[in-house]
């Protein structure tokens, strides 16, 4: 059938139409606004002194700062510091929370703070405990700590676990592995669980490599940017500056997000003063599928890319494997199936892969919107394929980019704080160890959860993050935490986990220095596979009694394991820790000698600039990808009566604007039009059929559970597809989760919108 006239029993893009609140850009004027507020305010001084020191930025992946000072990319440019980057330095500056808050408390009270509230407590400033039957947090002695941690950790292997989220050092997350390890567990849950796992468990059977194959340096090569399921002008703002510049020299940047976000159609960066008040071009073009259909669109893609003849045949043969039956799907999958599975025209796909097969270098970046789904894995196989399909794996521009989380989310996994560990460092472990590490299979996040749930767990180290917060169904992850005898919270800042992820026995929180504040140099990794150091600092927090990461760690698995099989205590001194990273990390060698030299560096073996691959083969091994199923439940399945008007909708869960995972720094999403948290944001179509308004009041109901009283925003998001902030959104559903990497599909979640006053 011929393109134009194919009907398509589906709404057809773009869906544009924003809401009156809805600036015309993203970034922009409100950004310098900001800086400006914070940096002249009473913490003014202290927060300069921070964006300088030595060392990374705390908030995402994207790795700015380090020994080159703070506001320095991978490159050495200079001005990369971004607003997010000040609004989680300046949440870690607040004062201590004050020595006799938690008498005057009760935890009942505490358990009804929001997300925001409770990080606008301060930071920990001494050890406290809350002990079964008891109804407040009480302070705690050191000595009391270890005694009680370090008996919780003389259960059964299988009984202890460890959860961590990436915001700590390189050498904390090796000392943690290891120690769990030595304990014989292989229980190492982690936040890129819930995260980049997908990616990591699609790209190690593809690439061999679990990360980015792409370095900064070679992004700036490209000539075209696949950019999907990222909403990186919120989330990594100085990916923007990038797009800006390669906008400039001509390059092409394809968008592809169910959700129109204004700062990937527009954006003002303050490293750009031409670009403030107008916004510079982003998106060349802007594709919005339905949530979870990414595979059919890329499928699309890659059948185009073979009419069109732009399929590269002889790198294919030359550097895959299994490419003929790749090619054989996309070539048998009809138009039709395509573009009902995706929601995007013909027309449209058929743009997309002419802009992608006659560029030069492709990079092919994305986030959650493509991870967090059922089909995660399938999703990152077909963004791989279409990059082999064209050549755009293994040379200098191009490649497959994870666009990561947290600042060193990726370094834990390097440090092996993963339950699929590279046999590489698994033999390496062993022979530092002197024998074989346990062979049952570790706890993923999911898998910690259930098993907590099933009672199975009874020892919970919690190295940062917020375990309750950031699990699907609330009520689940506060029930199965319940099992747990003793939960230890290591933390800078107070969240909702740490008053509602409670323990049957005794609930500990252990207060630790952030990373500009350690008395001792650390390391993290960046997304783009570099390694920073930072320097030694100070805490403002003069009379709190706070502990650094590192001697905690140390000190806990010296009172549980002595000097078997090492010594920990003299693992206090982080250069050893680097001696035995250097020793048992590949790629990482260089970091033995980085106390000497100050050098950063990029990991050997990740970037990949020629078509020779980690696999054992040196090819890249290619996977078909079934089409998903999509279709939402019919709204009686929502146990309401069904003549109640409604609308089922996908919705899909993730951050607002002003917020850092579950830690929520202001309430309102400015670019969405957002004012608050307990928004949904659908289209007005949606909303119409439904008999609903702007601003109307509504019940959103999921599986698990729902929330009243949420206000109809409207929004450019495609129909079908809803927008809502977790972690308050959690309670609503849930889990399900991909089967291979234990991902939730936070990015489907089906419920129903009716009027609050309806049923
Ligand atoms: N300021 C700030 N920075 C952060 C974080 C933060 O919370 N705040 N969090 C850090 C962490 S841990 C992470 S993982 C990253 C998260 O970074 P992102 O992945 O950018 O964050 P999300 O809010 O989850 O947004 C995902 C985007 O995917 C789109 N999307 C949803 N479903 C689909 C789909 O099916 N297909 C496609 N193509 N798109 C879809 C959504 O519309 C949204 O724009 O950011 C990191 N950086
Ligand atoms: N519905 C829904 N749920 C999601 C997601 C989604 O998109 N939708 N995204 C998922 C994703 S991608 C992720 S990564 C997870 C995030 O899950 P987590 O990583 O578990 O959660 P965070 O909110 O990042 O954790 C914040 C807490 O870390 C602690 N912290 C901060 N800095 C430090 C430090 O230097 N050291 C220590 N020890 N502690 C520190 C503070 O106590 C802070 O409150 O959430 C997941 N959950
Ligand atoms: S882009 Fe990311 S790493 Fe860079 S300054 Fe902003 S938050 Fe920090
Ligand atoms: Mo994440």
């Amino acid at each position: 059938m011929d393109a134009e006239t194919q009907p398509l029993n589906q709404p057809v893009p773009p869906f544009h139409e924003v809401n009156e609140a809805t600036p015309a850009i993203g970034g922009g004027p409100s950004v310098i606004q900001y800086w400006a507020q914070h940096t002249l305010s009473p913490e003014g001084p202290k927060l300069w002194q921070t964006l300088l020191h030595n060392s990374a930025c705390l908030s995402c992946s994207w790795g700015t700062g380090g020994q080159k000072g703070g506001f320095t990319n991978e490159t050495g440019e200079k001005l990369q510091r971004c607003m997010k980057s000040v609004e989680a330095i300046s949440a870690e500056l607040k004062p201590a929370i004050a020595p006799q808050f938690f008498e005057q408390h009760r935890i009942s009270e505490l358990q009804q703070l929001t997300s925001m509230e409770a990080d606008r407590l301060g930071r920990w400033s001494f050890p406290v405990i809350l002990r079964a039957g008891q109804t407040h947090y009480e302070r705690i002695s050191w000595e009391e700590v270890f005694t009680i941690a370090a008996a919780a950790f003389r259960k059964a292997p299988e009984r202890v676990a460890s959860y961590s989220s990436g915001r700590s050092s390189n050498e904390a997350a090796y000392l943690l592995q290891l120690m769990i390890r030595a304990m014989g567990s292989n229980n190492l849950a982690d936040c890129s669980d819930l995260c980049h796992a997908p990616s990591t468990t699609g790209l190690k059977q593809v690439f061999g490599t679990n990360t980015s194959m792409v370095s900064l340096e070679n992004l700036k090569k490209a000539d075209c940017v696949v950019l999907a399921g990222a909403n990186s002008a919120y989330n990594h703002p100085r990916l923007m500056n990038e797009l800006i510049k390669l906008r400039e020299r001509g390059a092409r940047i394809i968008v592809i997000n169910p959700m129109m976000e204004i700062g990937l159609v527009k954006f003002g960066s303050p490293a750009f003063p031409t670009s403030l008040l107008q916004g510079a071009e982003i998106s060349s073009l802007y594709l919005q599928p339905i949530p979870g259909s990414d595979v059919a669109l890329f499928i699309g893609i890659q059948k185009s890319l073979i009419e069109q003849g732009l399929i590269k045949e002889d790198y294919l043969k030359a550097h895959t494997e299994g490419w003929e039956a790749v090619v054989e799907q996309a070539r048998s999958t009809d138009w039709l199936t395509i573009t009902e599975t995706c929601g995007v025209s013909q027309l449209e796909i058929e743009a997309a892969a002419k802009i992608i097969g006659t560029a030069e270098r492709v990079v092919f970046g994305w986030a959650m919107g493509i991870t967090q789904h059922e089909n995660g894995v399938d999703n990152v196989f077909s963004i791989a394929n279409t990059a082999l399909l064209t050549g755009n794996a293994g040379k200098e521009g191009a490649g497959t980019m994870p666009v990561r989380g947290h600042s060193n989310v990726q370094g834990f996994g390097s440090m092996g704080v993963t339950v699929k560990l590279k046999q590489e460092i698994q033999d390496a472990l062993e022979k530092l160890l002197g024998r074989p590490l346990s062979k049952v299979q570790g706890y993923h996040t999911r898998d910690l959860i259930e098993a907590a749930d099933a009672g199975k767990v009874d020892t919970l180290l919690c190295l940062g993050g917020n375990l309750y917060g950031a699990n699907p169904d609330s009520n689940q992850a506060k029930r199965a935490l319940g099992n747990i005898e003793t939960i230890i919270y290591v933390a800078t800042k107070p969240n909702l986990g740490h008053f509602n992820g409670l323990a049957k026995q005794n609930t500990i929180v252990i207060p630790v220095l952030n990373r500009f504040e350690n008395p001792h140099k650390t390391t993290v990794e960046s997304g783009n596979n570099f390694v920073r150091l930072n320097d030694e600092g100070k805490t403002h927090l003069q009379t709190a009694d706070l502990i650094s990461e590192i001697e905690f760690l140390t000190e806990l698995a010296h009172r549980i394991l002595g000097n078997d099989p090492v010594d920990w205590r003299k693992l206090q001194d982080t250069r050893y820790v680097r001696q035995l990273i250097a020793q048992t990390i590949p790629g990482y060698e260089k970091i033995g000698a980085i106390d000497d030299t100050n050098a950063e560096f990029t990991i050997g073996g990740r970037i990949f600039t020629e078509p020779k691959f980690a696999n054992p083969s040196g090819k890249a091994m290619m996977f078909t990808t079934p089409l998903p199923n999509l279709t939402l439940p019919e709204p009686e399945a929502f146990g309401v009566p069904a003549s109640t008007p409604g609308v089922v909708v996908a919705i899909m869960t993730g951050r607002s604007y002003a917020q850092h995972n579950t830690v929520v720094y202001k309430i309102g999403d400015h670019y969405r039009g957002m004012p608050h948290r307990n928004c949904i944001l659908m289209n007005r179509l949606d909303a119409e059929r439904a008999g609903l308004a702007a601003h109307q009041r509504v019940t959103v109901q999921g599986d698990a559970g729902k929330l009243e009283n949420v206000e109809v925003i409207y929004g450019a998001v495609r129909p079908g597809a809803a927008v809502m902030f977790y972690p308050e959104v959690n309670v609503i559903f849930k889990a399900r989760t991909e089967r291979r990497s234990g991902t939730p599909a936070y990015k489907r979640v089906p419920a129903l919108v009716y009027a609050s006053n309806a049923s």
